[in-house]
């Protein structure tokens, strides 16, 4: 297979800074760096299962104790202040909020979110919440989970317990962190919790997922009609491997299966003709009410998207490795997805910031006006402490450099991107690849905590001080 797309992006060095009020971010989530799994009333979720269950993880590793960030917070969000990050987008864990995914909150577990806001907010850090990062109460999955439509509702309700005990101190709220990977990877391929492998379950799951968005959306503006509500995608560059129609006619697909099977529902009210041909047949569309797409297309008050990379995709001819998370694309086993012929990071994802403005520019040139946030962005390295006691990572520094240009071209198209949060803060538990896969700004020694910020979080320092990348 040839691909032929392999060119540098410059970074730009436009003298146009970033937008006045730009949001300079980093990120995490609850299951990667809390820990304290059965502090304070926390009850199990489907990380915690998946994570026990043997051959599940790469390394046998589970987020027992990650970072450890629960009893480390204050420190943490003193390294954050050091950072001068001006927001914070970290996720709570439903299980820690309603131990069995339905009744009563546990005030214990809402407590600790409040005193991470506050901390947050006296240093002068903006709180960007994120309602859920994937860890599903376990209770909820026993009756079902996400293919199942009441799990739409339980999470509406889990949403305004949240709000209704952050929302005097919390403006902005996300309601879903990539639902592709809950739908696809948790119901599809299995490679994540909940670990089924049924595409008919994935396809189920990615319409609840939407709904629950949706109800979520109503449930938080019933108790405040001007809270900021939004949501985050993980959305990728696709490209054809070669020019043939097949070839093109899977970059159709796989484009409609990633991407556009969220965003057209967000924001224009519908699905697909072509997606929902493309999978109808593998499992009928009778989970989809008739009402539901009003639901789901509440208006936005920002979108996250979540890029790393992009697919390039042709037919299979059946001589070439076997698709990427092959079962997590429904009703597209006939889809190759091409080994990355540049640099990569240790995830062994392309580099390709040019499909971070592409993906940016569409979403400015196809779809109805909404504020673009980039809630994460980053690079997983083998970073080693050296013999001072640093982490030199001029990988990663450049990898952020490349997309923060890519931010600023997308910017110079038109598109209103409102900010950017590195993925991560922290090193953390990476799901299946558990902790061998370093994305952090701060490296963490998991055997002492010690936490230690490497040469990227200094360099990231230093642009969030100018607002600008260097000529
Ligand atoms: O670690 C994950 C994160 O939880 C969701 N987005 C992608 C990151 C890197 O794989």
């Amino acid at each position: 297979m040839t691909i032929g797309r392999e060119k540098p992006h410059p970074v730009s060095t436009t003298e146009n800074p970033f937008p006045v009020g730009f949001r300079w971010g980093a990120a995490t989530a609850a299951y990667q760096i809390e820990g304290a799994v059965d502090a304070d009333g926390r009850g199990p979720s489907i990380w915690d299962t998946f994570s026990h269950t043997r051959g599940a993880i790469a390394d046998g590793s589970t987020g027992d104790i990650a970072c450890d960030h629960y009893n480390r917070f204050r420190d943490d969000v003193r390294l954050m202040a050091e950072l001068g990050l001006t927001a914070y987008r970290f996720s709570i864990a439903w299980p820690r909020v309603q131990p069995t995914g339905r009744g009563a909150p546990n005030p214990a577990g809402l407590d600790f979110y409040r005193r991470l806001v506050d901390e947050l907010l006296g240093h002068g850090i903006e709180p960007w919440p994120t309602l859920y990062h994937w860890d599903l109460p376990q209770p909820l999955e026993h009756d079902g989970g996400w293919p199942e439509r009441d799990t739409a509702q339980r999470f509406a309700d889990y949403a305004a317990h949240v709000h209704h005990a952050l929302g005097d101190r919390v403006d902005r709220w996300t309601t879903l962190n990539e639902p592709w990977c809950s739908a696809f990877l948790g119901y599809g391929s299995g490679e994540h919790a909940p670990g089924r492998r049924d595409p008919i379950a994935a396809v189920r799951s990615a319409h609840h997922l939407m709904l629950a968005h949706g109800l979520a959306c109503q449930a938080i503006r019933e108790a405040n009609p001007s809270a900021e509500v939004g949501t985050t995608v993980n959305l990728y560059a696709v490209s054809p491997a070669t020019t043939s129609p097949a070839d093109a006619d899977a970059a159709r697909r796989i484009d409609g299966l990633a991407n556009r099977i969220f965003l057209d529902p967000l924001l224009r009210g519908r699905y697909p003709a072509d997606v929902l041909d493309d999978i109808s047949v593998a499992t009928g569309l009778d989970h989809i009410h008739p009402d539901d797409l009003v639901t789901i297309a509440a208006p936005l008050a920002h979108l996250g998207v979540n890029y790393y990379s992009r697919y390039v995709v042709a037919r299979s001819h059946h001589d070439g490795p076997l698709p990427l998370s092959h079962g997590a694309w429904p009703g597209a086993d006939d889809i190759q997805f091409a080994e990355p012929h540049g640099p990569t990071t240790d995830m062994g994802w392309a580099i390709d910031p040019a499909g971070l403005t592409e993906t940016l520019v569409r979403l400015h040139r196809d779809y109805p006006a909404v504020p673009l946030y980039v809630t994460e962005n980053g690079a997983a390295f083998d970073d080693i402490v050296g013999p001072d006691g640093r982490v030199d990572d001029p990988q990663r520094a450049r990898y952020i450099e490349q997309h923060l240009g890519a931010c600023l071209d997308a910017i110079s198209h038109g598109a209103p991107v409102r900010g950017y949060f590195v993925w991560s803060l922290l090193d953390n538990f990476e799901w299946a690849h558990g902790y061998s896969q370093r994305f952090g700004l701060v490296h963490v020694d998991y055997t002492t905590q010690r936490r230690t910020p490497k040469t990227s979080a200094h360099w990231y320092a230093d642009v969030i001080r100018r607002h600008r990348l260097s000529p």
